[in-house]
């Protein structure tokens, strides 16, 4: 019997029969008038029909949590269920993640053929087809070639980085390895006497965690799957859902067909937000679903006011909920005055949404029992983020919407286990619960001032003031603003140590000053002990061992790598740092440290899969001081943008100043590209930025035009314009080709960029 017979029965790949796939065919030239819809099912044929094909169906089947995303499709029992024990499916993303880590290996020859000049002439797609790494390799000083390296010397190398004062010293990290890996790392950095833990979450959620900290006290969503399904409407905020969380699409679908209201906010009209084909309904597929119920498409960066609008229509027509506001939160009377006080001219030139359009917004919240608000990185890729959270949860909080069955606030997280990372302690800012819970453990105190977050750590480099640096996977060069500042910061570093799968830009790019190491690592479905992450909506899954299929390769455990390192650096003091190569033991001081996730501790005997304790909240009393919501009050932001002549452009010549926005296009996962196209915006390639027609032809340009797009840090040129839904004034952009042109603004209290509004001046410059 092959692979694929035996999975037969099983599919997660839908069964089409004939009468299906003749609609399905008929429908095959207006595929992408819908998200998701025919091309995912292309997608699934050809990657699981390829040679690649049983080894994709076998991993589909490995009990091991998705890698993409956080949403969090798992397994329990070798079985295809979520964590309502539903079977269920894997979507395309899924497919794309495993197929690109079953990449053949790259030959040992690789490197000493290709000269770094070389390398860093590829594009991120052609860097990730490279293959997967295979053997450790070194970049020193003034070559121009990576070479191979014994393990001895990349431990001895790297302990002696780690060696030097802990304030010099850093990580960063990206959140697909696993909790035992977080937990050791953050332990090793934090028993140095350092803080500098950098994660990807810092460029991503972190507005969500400070925000939702300071209101409610605790830091993730505050809604089960559970509870979302009791909801009859869910406000989905900035994110792109249909093609970063393709499986939370099923249960809009279904919210929609038991009759509840989807309120759509984005200043693009997002093809899979507007009407989505599930593969889950196969003859539905074609056509779609209708998703959005109503669809606002603010100006960038302002939603605030759109929320603060929504809440004076709530004011205004007696519908606040005064009771619940009394009973279950401080400060209310504060935010109250502040939406009395501001006025309707203000609102709705700053959010460019009509007031029409803003009552209806707050009609439909008003009008169900049970809302969830949901967001991305629309909300927290702002000047203002923060702040925009804090308007989402007052509005919440007046309908009365948080703390019961079916309600509340869910932030809709990125990497598959970054909020794991974030539970582990993998952040500059720890809570002193944790750092208590260490400190007993270690027998020592830590120290307590905040370490660099991601942002921090590239200025501190930039300023010559960090000398080593673990990244525990990622691409930190790429992910972040002002490509030439990271580079350049990168390049202050003494020694770098990348632990990765596979090659990106970053390995080429952020080379270090004296030595860069590359360590190759299994990805989670081929380590060979178990591992666990958290999905976003605080469900811990537990990974079984795994095997991989690369012969002959040199792969190291992320785990064993860290251990044999804090080993060297720590020796037996104050723990065994040896026995954390047992994942068991590390789950068992995980039990012993981190709160709500006691049940670590039995789960190798038990293998129960459990959310953790006191995330979800099904009654309005939180774990502030005083155990009601502290709500925060929302000034109004002031989004203007510089005009042509600060660009050092004159109005003369076709040009445009506009709100750019970037983000990932359909084939992407962050940093890597994996299909050039966007079928689904209609951008051909990757050198594209989508306008609104009108705004296009104010300036005198046209379809397909190839233009110059320039920022305050770089300028790209040749860029083409394709005409698309994007809210006119504003424009998009794919990242990490548009990280070229920003310097980066960030939210001062939670340090993430403002990636959704870069001001850029478009114009017909070189081509
Ligand atoms: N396939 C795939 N899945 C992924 C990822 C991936 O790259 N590929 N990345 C993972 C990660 S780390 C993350 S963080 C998530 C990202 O998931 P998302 O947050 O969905 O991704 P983005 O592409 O950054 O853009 C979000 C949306 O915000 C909208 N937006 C921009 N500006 C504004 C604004 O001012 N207001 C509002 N309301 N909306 C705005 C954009 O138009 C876009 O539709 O996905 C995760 N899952
Ligand atoms: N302009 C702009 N910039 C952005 C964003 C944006 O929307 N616009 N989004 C931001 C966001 S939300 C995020 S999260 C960041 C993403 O920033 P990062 O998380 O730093 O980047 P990724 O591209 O996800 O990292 C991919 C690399 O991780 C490695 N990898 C994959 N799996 C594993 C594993 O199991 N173990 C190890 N050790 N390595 C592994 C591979 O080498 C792969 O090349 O980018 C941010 N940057
Ligand atoms: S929605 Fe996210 S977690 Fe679920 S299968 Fe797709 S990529 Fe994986
Ligand atoms: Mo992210």
């Amino acid at each position: 019997m092959t692979q694929l017979d035996q999975t037969e029965g099983q599919s997660p790949f839908p069964v089409v029969n004939n009468s299906d796939r003749a609609a399905i065919e008929a429908a095959a030239d207006n595929a992408s008038a819908i998200g998701g819809g025919l091309p995912i099912i292309q997608y699934w044929a050809q990657k699981t029909l390829s040679p690649q094909g049983p080894q994709i169906w076998q991993t589909l089947f490995h009990k091991s949590a998705c890698l993409s995303c956080a949403w969090g499709t798992g397994r329990q029992n070798g079985g295809f269920i979520n964590e309502l024990e539903e079977p269920l499916q894997r979507c395309m993303k899924s497919v794309q993640a495993i197929s690109s880590e079953l990449q053949p290996g790259l030959s040992d020859h690789f490197f000493a053929r290709h000269t770094i000049s070389e390398l860093q002439q590829l594009t991120s797609r052609e860097a990730d087809r490279l293959g997967r790494l295979s053997f450790p390799v070194i970049h020193r000083a003034g070559s121009d070639h990576y070479e191979p390296i014994s393990w001895e010397e990349i431990y001895q190398l790297t302990t002696a980085g780690f060696s030097l004062p802990p304030e010099r010293v850093a990580s960063y990290s990206s959140g697909r390895s696993s909790n035992e890996a977080a937990f050791l790392l953050q332990l090793m950095v934090r028993a140095l006497g350092s803080n500098n833990l950098a994660d990807c979450s810092d460029l991503c959620h972190a507005p969500s965690t400070v925000s939702l900290n300071k209101v409610f006290g605790t830091s993730t969503s505050l809604v089960s799957l559970e509870s979302l399904r009791q909801a009859d409407c869910v406000v989905l905020v900035g994110s792109n859902a249909p093609a970063n969380h393709p499986r939370l699409m099923n249960e809009l679908i279904e919210l929609r067909d038991r009759g509840g209201k989807v309120l759509v906010i984005n200043p693009v009209k997002e093809v899979g937000l507007v009407k989505f084909g599930s593969p889950a309904h196969p003859l539905r597929l074609v056509q779609g679903e209708e998703i959005a119920s109503l669809f606002l498409q603010p100006i960038p960066g302002s939603d605030l006011a759109l929320f603060v609008g929504i809440q004076k229509v709530l004011l205004e027509r007696g519908w606040v909920q005064f009771d619940y506001l009394k009973a279950h939160t401080e400060n209310w009377q504060a935010v109250i005055e502040q939406v009395a006080a501001t006025g309707w001219e203000a609102i709705v030139a700053t959010c460019g949404v009509t007031l029409t359009e803003i009552v209806a917004a707050a009609e439909m919240i008003h009008s169900c029992q049970n809302v969830v608000f949901a967001w991305a990185m629309g909300i927290t890729h702002q000047a203002n983020s923060v702040d925009n959270i804090f308007s989402i949860a007052n509005t919440a909080l007046m309908t009365g919407n948080i703390g019961k069955p079916g309600a509340g606030m869910m932030p809709i997280r990125g990497h598959s286990n970054v909020q794991g990372f974030g539970s582990m302690g993998v952040t500059a800012h720890l809570k002193d619960s944790i750092r208590e819970a260490l400190e007993k453990l270690l027998g020592k105190s830590l120290k307590r001032e905040p370490g660099y977050d991601a942002r921090a750590l590239i200025e501190a480099s930039d300023r010559g003031e960090v000398d080593t640096l673990l990244c525990l996977g990622g691409n930190l060069y790429a992910a972040n603003p002002d490509l030439t500042q990271a580079k350049r910061a990168l390049g202050n570093i003494d020694t770098i140590i990348y632990l990765a799968t596979k090659p990106n830009q970053g390995h080429f790019h952020g080379l270090a000053r004296q030595n860069t190491i590359i360590v190759p690592v299994y990805a989670r479905f081929e380590n060979p002990h178990k591992t666990t992450v958290e999905s976003g909506n605080n469900f811990v899954r537990f990974n079984s061992p795994g095997k991989t299929h690369l012969k002959e390769a040199d792969l190291v455990t992320e785990i064993d790598f860290l251990a044999e390192l804090a080993h060297r650096l720590h020796g037996d003091q104050p723990i065994d740092w040896r026995r954390l190569h047992d994942t068991r033991y590390v789950r068992q001081l995980i039990a012993q440290t981190i709160p709500g996730y006691e049940k670590i501790g039995e789960i190798d005997d038990t293998n129960a899969e459990f959310t953790i304790n006191g995330r979800i909240f099904l009654e309005p009393t939180f774990p502030t001081p005083s155990g009601k919501a502290e709500m925060q009050p929302t000034p109004l932001p002031t989004l203007t943008l510089p005009t042509l002549q600060d660009f050092g452009l004159s109005a003369a010549q076709p040009a445009l100043v506009l709100a750019l926005i970037t983000g990932r296009s359909y084939g992407q996962h962050n940093t890597v590209v994996y299909k050039e196209a966007d079928k689904y915006r209609g951008m051909p390639h990757r050198h594209c930025i989508l306008m609104h027609p009108d705004d296009a032809q104010r300036a005198g340009f046209s379809q397909h035009q190839r233009v110059s797009v320039r920022g305050d840090a770089g300028q790209l040129d040749g860029i083409e314009i394709i005409f698309g839904e994007v809210r006119s004034g504003a424009a998009l952009m794919f990242y990490p080709e548009a990280n070229v042109l920003m310097k980066a603004r960030i939210e001062p209290r939670a340090g993430t960029p403002a990636y959704k509004r870069v001001p850029v001046a478009i114009f017909a410059g070189a081509v």
